[in-house]
C-alpha cells in the first residue's frame, strides 16, 4: 500500500494517474496547501521542501522499512521501477523517457508555474515577468509540439514522460497559449485527456477539492506566496 501525500494540483495528478494506471493500491492523505497543512510536523519529515507530492511505500521491493519519496519526478522514477511499467529497460528508450522526465520537471513545470503566479495571481502586474513566462511557455510548447510530430506519445510509447508533462498542459488556457497553434500537442493532449485512468485522476481530484480554481483567500495568498526560510520555520512551529 502506497500513501500519497497529495493536493490538487498538477504535480499531485501526475502520480494519481500514474497509481490509476498501474492499478496500484494507494490511500491520499490530502494535504491542503492553501490551508499551510504542508508545514506540519510528520509531512515535512518526509516532505521536507514543504511541497506536495510525496509518497510512503510501505512494502518497498527490497522488503526493508518504509521508503517515502518527495518530488513528483522521483516519485514517477520510483513508482515506475516498483511496477515494472511506464519506463522501459531497454537503455535507449529509458533514457529517451528520462530526458524528457526532467525536460518537463526542469522546464514545463517551473515555468508554468511562474507564468500562472505572474499571470493570474500577482497583484502587481508586470508586463516583463508576465510576458518572459508566457514566451517561455510557449517556447516550451513548440518545442513538444514537433516532438510529437512525428510520434503518439513523447519517448513514443506511453511513459512516465507523459504523466509529468500533461497536467501542465491540461490548463493551456489560463498559460495564455492557443492550443490550435499547436496540433500536435493538442492530439497527443485529447488521446491522454481520453484514457480512462486518466478521468479517474481528474474525477479524484474534484472530490477531494471541489473548489478547484486556484488560490482565492487572502489567507491562502499569505500561507504560499513569500515564503522564506524563517516564515516557513515559524509556520512549521505554528502547524505542529
Ligand atoms: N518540484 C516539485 C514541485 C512541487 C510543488 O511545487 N508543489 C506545490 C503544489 S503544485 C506545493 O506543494 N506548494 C505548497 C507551497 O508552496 O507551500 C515536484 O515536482 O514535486
Amino acid at each position: 500500500m502506497i500513501d500519497l501525500y497529495y493536493w490538487t494540483t498538477p504535480n499531485g495528478h501526475k502520480i494519481t494517474i500514474f497509481l490509476e494506471e498501474t492499478g496500484t493500491p494507494y490511500k491520499i492523505i490530502p494535504i491542503n496547501i492553501g490551508k499551510g497543512e504542508q508545514f506540519k510536523a510528520d509531512f515535512l519529515a518526509i516532505s521536507p521542501n514543504n511541497r506536495i507530492p510525496a509518497l510512503v511505500d510501505h512494502a518497498p521491493k527490497d522488503g526493508g522499512k518504509p521508503i517515502s519519496v518527495f518530488e513528483s519526478g522521483a516519485m514517477l522514477v520510483y513508482l515506475a521501477e516498483k511496477t515494472g511499467q511506464f519506463l522501459s529497460s531497454d537503455l535507449r528508450k529509458r533514457t529517451d523517457a528520462m530526458q524528457w522526465l526532467f525536460w518537463q520537471m526542469g522546464g514545463l513545470g517551473p515555468m508554468s508555474g511562474q507564468n500562472n503566479h505572474f499571470s493570474n495571481y500577482a497583484v502587481e502586474k508586470l508586463p516583463y515577468a508576465i510576458d518572459r513566462y508566457r514566451n517561455e511557455v510557449n517556447r516550451l510548447y513548440g518545442v513538444l509540439n514537433k516532438r510529437l510530430a512525428d510520434r503518439e506519445f513523447i519517448a513514443g510509447e506511453y511513459s512516465i514522460a507523459d504523466m509529468a508533462s500533461y497536467p501542465w498542459v491540461v490548463p493551456h488556457e489560463r498559460q495564455g497559449q492557443k492550443i490550435d497553434e499547436f496540433p500536435h500537442l493538442k492530439r497527443w493532449l485529447d488521446s491522454i485527456a481520453a484514457r480512462p485512468a486518466v478521468v479517474r485522476a481528474y474525477d479524484l481530484a474534484k472530490k477531494i477539492n471541489p473548489n478547484q480554481g486556484g488560490i482565492r483567500t487572502p489567507e491562502e495568498r499569505a500561507i504560499l506566496f513569500g515564503q522564506t526560510a524563517s516564515s516557513v520555520d515559524k509556520a512549521a512551529g505554528q502547524a505542529r
